[in-house]
């Protein structure tokens, strides 16, 4: 899964893609590199970043949607909101990705339900606004693994068929170092669920701590080493803004455990 970041203030690439044109020449250059799918988002969830109107979201994803689906890539919306979920669904996206799980609008389950959309929902603790200050867990996989099992429980009771959903342990929303580490050491256990994980560790900030320091440019490797290491435990969707590198690595991973 390919990143597509429509957006001023993203954390790693914001403001690099703000014009249409130019994120839909990234998207069909993450495609060319072997993005099987397209995740466009018009809102960044960093900690602390700017709310973003339903009017805003939609100018900045909805052409991107439209041009990218016209090209025949899957495409699926990051968002939390109904409005830019069914403008999208109807340009042509085929799955939602929300970071709040049908929180913030849990008529968007009903939505995915009626048209027969996938969706990634994923675990944060609380809202992106407060999420780093101070999280704590007693057991964090266990309580993110009923949290998704709740999540996927809420989803089919508002009709969405259980083949449709994807589950997301939110590496970094709510998260210390030492969670994010627990959760991919322990990603099998997330796996167990029974639906498909997607893990988003890219260019993330634990990555660069882990690695005296590093920014966002000088993450890769560690990116590599967790997406890797994710594959092994069972994960099969991987969210990666370098999809031609960390894709090498996965084949290679492959190529070794088949043996
Ligand atoms: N991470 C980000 C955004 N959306 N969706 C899923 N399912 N899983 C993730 O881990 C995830 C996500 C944050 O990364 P990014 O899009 O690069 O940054 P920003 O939110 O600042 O735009």
């Amino acid at each position: 899964m390919g990143i597509v970041n429509v957006t001023p203030d993203s954390f790693s690439d914001g403001g690099l893609f703000l014009e249409a044109d130019a994120a839909v020449e990234h998207g069909t250059a993450l495609a060319e590199e072997g993005a099987a799918i397209l995740d466009v988002g018009g809102e960044s969830t960093r900690p602390g970043a700017a709310p973003v109107s339903v009017e805003e979201e939609l100018r900045r994803v909805l052409p991107v949607v439209e041009s990218l689906a016209e090209l025949e890539h899957r495409v699926s919306i990051d968002t939390t909101k109904l409005a830019v979920a069914r403008a999208a669904l109807d340009a042509g996206a085929t799955i939602v990705n929300d970071v709040s799980a049908f929180r913030f609008d849990p008529d968007l389950a009903g939505l995915v339900a009626q048209l027969e959309a996938h969706c990634v929902l994923m675990h944060m603790l609380g809202e992106p606004r407060t999420m780093q200050k101070d999280p704590r867990y007693e057991d964090v996989v266990s309580e993110v693994k009923a949290f998704l099992e709740e999540r996927l429980a809420f989803a089919t009771s508002e009709g969405v068929s259980e083949e449709r959903v994807w589950l997301d342990p939110g590496i970094g929303f709510g998260k210390t170092v030492e969670h994010n580490l627990e959760l991919l050491r322990r990603l099998d256990e997330i796996v167990a669920i029974g639906r498909p994980v997607v893990v988003g560790t890219s260019r993330k900030a634990f990555l660069g701590r882990l690695a005296g320091g590093k920014p966002e440019s000088e993450r890769l490797p560690g990116t590599i080493a967790t997406n890797v290491m994710a594959f092994e435990r069972g994960a099969s969707i991987f969210r990666v803004h370098d999809v031609g590198p960390v894709l090498d690595a996965l084949n290679v991973a492959a190529a070794t455990f088949d043996q």
